[in-house]
């Protein structure tokens, strides 16, 4: 229902009035996987989840040759579909690839140490490599920790916490974003995607940005990222010139108030695409 919900609001013909052309590939649908999964009891959806990373992993790699893919969600777990698919593409082109999670939450989690069962709090620890996904398709390309970068972040579960010391991912929570505003951890971001030539994979969870401004999503967190904020990042985003795919996920339309969250998303995308009020250089002030 998310993708449908981005549709409604408008998404095609926004991109189109960017003045880019559009294929809508449609809804996609996940390889079966009947194999008997290894992992533990109480992960909900295990299989279905293997098979549309395995069907993801595929198009992502494909599209990523077409043009600049918008994968729209649905669960935060396709991003193990996705993310892995681009970064093949990326060692394809011999180029190292960034992402860019803004969310509030680390998704950090293994199908070992997740207490929920919901494999949306996983990806990133797939796609950087970490153990305890021996069901899942094996990473062709992994994605080194050092290449990501989370924005947003303020509910993290005790047993990622303890995952992402140990690691070099760089990691900007609510109160970092407070005391340094948010344009810091972002530029300094690019501007390691920039020097080292990188691709850059952002992936938006509808979470990222505060409950009252964005209601339809069912992990809400209170204290995200503002209207401003949100559509900040996208521009500098855009600016940069650097960002080669990205994921809108999260989208729950049934929580949605008159699909004003929807059509914030799409906004925002509009964002990092390059809409602007104004050109940064009409009679400036600064
Ligand atoms: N998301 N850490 C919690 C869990 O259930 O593992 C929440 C995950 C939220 C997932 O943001 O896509
Ligand atoms: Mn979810
Ligand atoms: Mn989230
Ligand atoms: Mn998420």
């Amino acid at each position: 229902m998310g993708p449908d919900a981005l549709r409604t609001a408008g998404i095609t013909q926004m991109i189109r009035e960017m003045g880019h052309s559009v294929v809508d590939l449609g809804n996609m649908t996940p390889d079966i996987y009947d194999t008997d999964p290894t992992a533990r009891d109480g992960i909900h959806m295990l299989r279905e989840n293997i098979g549309w990373t395995r069907r993801l992993c595929e198009v992502a790699e494909q599209q990523m040759g077409q043009g600049f893919p918008i994968f729209m969600g649905g669960d935060h777990a396709l991003s193990a579909g996705s993310v892995s698919g681009v970064a093949r593409y990326a060692v394809s082109q011999n180029r190292p690839l960034f992402v860019l999670w803004l969310d509030a939450h680390s998704d950090f989690h293994t199908p070992k140490t997740s207490s929920s069962g919901n494999l949306h709090g996983t990806p990133v620890a797939y796609i950087t490599g970490q153990a305890g996904f021996e069901d899942y398709p094996p990473l062709r390309a992994v994605v080194p920790p050092e290449q990501v970068g989370m924005i947003g972040l303020r509910s993290v579960d005790p047993a990622e916490k303890q995952a992402l010391q140990a690691l070099s991912i760089s990691i900007a929570d609510m109160r970092l974003i407070d005391e340094f505003g948010i344009k810091t951890p972002l530029v300094r971001f690019l501007e390691r995607v920039g020097a080292a030539n990188g691709l850059l994979h952002v992936s938006l969870d509808v979470d990222f940005l505060d409950p009252s401004i964005a209601p339809a999503v069912g992990t809400t967190v209170p204290g995200g990222a503002t209207t401003r904020e949100a559509h900040l990042v996208m521009e500098l985003l855009s600016d940069s010139g650097l960002m080669t795919s990205i994921d809108l996920v999260e989208l729950n339309p049934f929580l949605d108030e008159r699909g004003r969250t929807a059509q914030l998303m799409v906004d925002l995308l509009a964002s990092g695409l390059g809409r602007r009020v104004f050109d940064r250089n009409t009679r400036p002030f600064m």
